[in-house]
């Protein structure tokens, strides 16, 4: 599978109007800590049909949820395909397996996790309950990824990589959502650079 050095990826000519992908991972894979997971999987991405044009800096960002966890590396990128937001969402599905990814609990540690934020502002609303009482089981497909406005690890690399970017159903801006969020929200977060 061809592998794409992180460094060679464009990271400044990114348009709010295209794909974005977030990742997070806070379990260690055969590649090593989430971090390097997480490298390896912008990497990986090219062979599955998705050009990673832009990526945040990487954050140390505590866990956000019922589990008592271990701290997550979290990023976003953006991306151009040719693939439609179905057969991209099972794409991603397709690298966390290639990395070890197993569904036990939903917001359960992980190795990987990529989740489809936006693609190309379409919307797609959710149906059935979600969080991590909804069980582990899979969901159809929501656009815009229903919980971007209230996760400061995916609203500050969101930021990184668009700045520009909108909320597809509320027209909220990236910097107005951050602005919203609770006020302990960005505690603990650390911007590890990358
Ligand atoms: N699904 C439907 N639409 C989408 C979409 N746009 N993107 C389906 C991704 N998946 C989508 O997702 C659950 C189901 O939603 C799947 O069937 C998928 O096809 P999942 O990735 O299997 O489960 P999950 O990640 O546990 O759930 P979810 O709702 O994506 O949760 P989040 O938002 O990923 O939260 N704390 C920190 N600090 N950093 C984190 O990254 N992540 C979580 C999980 C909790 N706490 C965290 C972090
Ligand atoms: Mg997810």
């Amino acid at each position: 599978m061809n592998r794409l050095a992180v460094k060679d990826i464009e990271r400044s000519s990114f348009a709010a109007s295209s794909v974005l992908v977030a990742l997070g991972g806070n379990l260690a894979s055969a590649e090593g800590g989430p971090r390097q997971t997480l490298e390896a999987a912008l990497t990986m991405m090219p062979a599955l049909g998705l050009r990673v044009r832009k990526v945040a800096p990487f954050y140390r960002t505590p866990s956000l949820s019922i589990y008592i966890q271990d701290n997550y590396v979290n990023s976003v990128a953006g991306i151009e395909t040719a693939l439609p937001p179905k057969a991209l969402l099972a794409a991603l599905h397709r690298i966390e397996a290639l990395f070890g990814r197993v569904r036990r609990d939903r917001w359960g540690p992980r190795v990987l996790d990529l989740d489809l934020l936006d693609y190309r502002g379409l919307i797609v609303p959710a149906v059935g309950r979600r969080g991590p009482e909804a069980g582990a089981g899979p969901l159809p497909l929501a656009l815009p990824h229903p919980a971007i406005a209230e996760r400061a690890f995916v609203l500050l690399p969101l930021r990184d990589v668009a700045p520009c970017w909108r909320h597809p159903v509320t027209g909220a801006s990236v910097d107005a959502l951050i602005r919203s969020l609770p006020a302990d929200a960005l505690r603990g977060i650390e911007r590890s650079g990358g």
